[in-house]
């Protein structure tokens, strides 16, 4: 563990570069500078609620209007935002790195959007829904919603989004896949997560004792910052695109930087 930030040393952006794969987590810190509110943001403290008040089965059961409302809202607010320089730079070592696997607990489908392939959303996605009679899974792109609750095309049940929810498991394979990319990761990036939320948070960890060198990207330390090789304090938008550069220049070469 660093004290304070460390430096994109080239150490650093060797042991990245030279793993033999790299898996990057990420929360809703990377969606910060694209203009969505993180948990621990004002997005907690929609209409006087709490993500927690309202992202739960027994919301959903109690008032399953005002729970789609939260959610349209955040929808629409989604929708205009685009990605930014950090999840550009995810996508760029995607590309460049042959063993790669991003794991997002985000709903918000802006890797995709910045061209990220195929993320593993160990929590769902606010672009899908489920039916809540039939328990098909949805496609929900279309935004503004006409009318809330959305309700099934096939059976006419109401819809619910096709997220996680506090006291849900998670989806069996999505997280099968992340504890696979975690355990045998050569390196893990970890950016814009305060690792609270289990069983989610536990990837560095699984990571970690799994021998893989693990760097952590956030605007502040947190609860895993002493058990990570590194915690290169500042906004991902800053930080990844010279690290994502350094690190593909690195493979390609596949020695010391030219
Ligand atoms: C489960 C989708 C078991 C929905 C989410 C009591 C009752 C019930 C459950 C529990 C309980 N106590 C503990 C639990 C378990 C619970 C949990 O961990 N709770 C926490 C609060 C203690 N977990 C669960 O309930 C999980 N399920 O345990 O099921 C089970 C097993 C078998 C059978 C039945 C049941 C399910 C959890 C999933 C919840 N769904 N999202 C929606 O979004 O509407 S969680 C949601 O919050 C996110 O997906 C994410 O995972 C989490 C928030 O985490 P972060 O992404 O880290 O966001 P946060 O705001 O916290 O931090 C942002 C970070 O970014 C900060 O560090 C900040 O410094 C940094 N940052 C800011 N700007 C930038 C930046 N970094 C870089 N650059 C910047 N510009």
């Amino acid at each position: 563990m660093t004290e304070g930030t460390a430096e994109i040393t080239q150490e650093l952006v060797d042991r990245l570069a030279d793993a033999s794969s790299l898996a990057v987590f990420t929360g809703s810190g990377i969606s910060a500078e694209s203009g969505i509110p993180t948990y621990r943001g004002n997005i907690a403290l929609w209409a006087g609620f709490r993500a927690e008040d309202l992202s739960s089965v027994e919301a959903f059961e109690r008032d399953p209007e005002q729970v789609w409302q939260w959610y349209e809202a955040r929808r629409r607010q989604i929708a205009e935002a685009r990605p930014n320089p950090g999840h550009a730079a995810i996508a760029t070592l995607e590309r460049a790195l042959g063993r790669f696997r991003l794991v997002t607990q985000n709903i918000d489908g802006l890797h995709q959007r910045a061209g990220s392939v195929d993320p593993i959303e160990l929590h769902g996605s606010i672009w899908r829904a489920r039916c809540t009679r039939e328990h098909i899974i949805v496609d929900l792109s279309e935004c503004p919603l006409a009318s809330l609750p959305p309700v099934c095309g096939r059976c006419g049940a109401i819809l619910r989004p096709d997220v996680v929810w506090f006291g849900e498991p998670l989806p069996h394979g999505p997280f099968e896949a992340a504890q696979d990319a975690a355990a045998f990761c050569g390196a893990m990036l970890v950016v814009g997560t305060s690792a609270q939320v289990m069983p989610a948070a536990s990837l560095p960890l699984v990571a970690k004792q799994n021998g893989a060198f693990v760097v952590e990207v956030n605007t502040e330390p947190t609860a895993i910052s002493a058990l990570v090789d590194a915690t290169i304090v500042g906004p991902a938008g800053g930080v990844l695109p010279e690290l994502a550069d350094r690190v593909v220049e690195r493979a390609a070469s596949g020695g010391a930087p030219r």
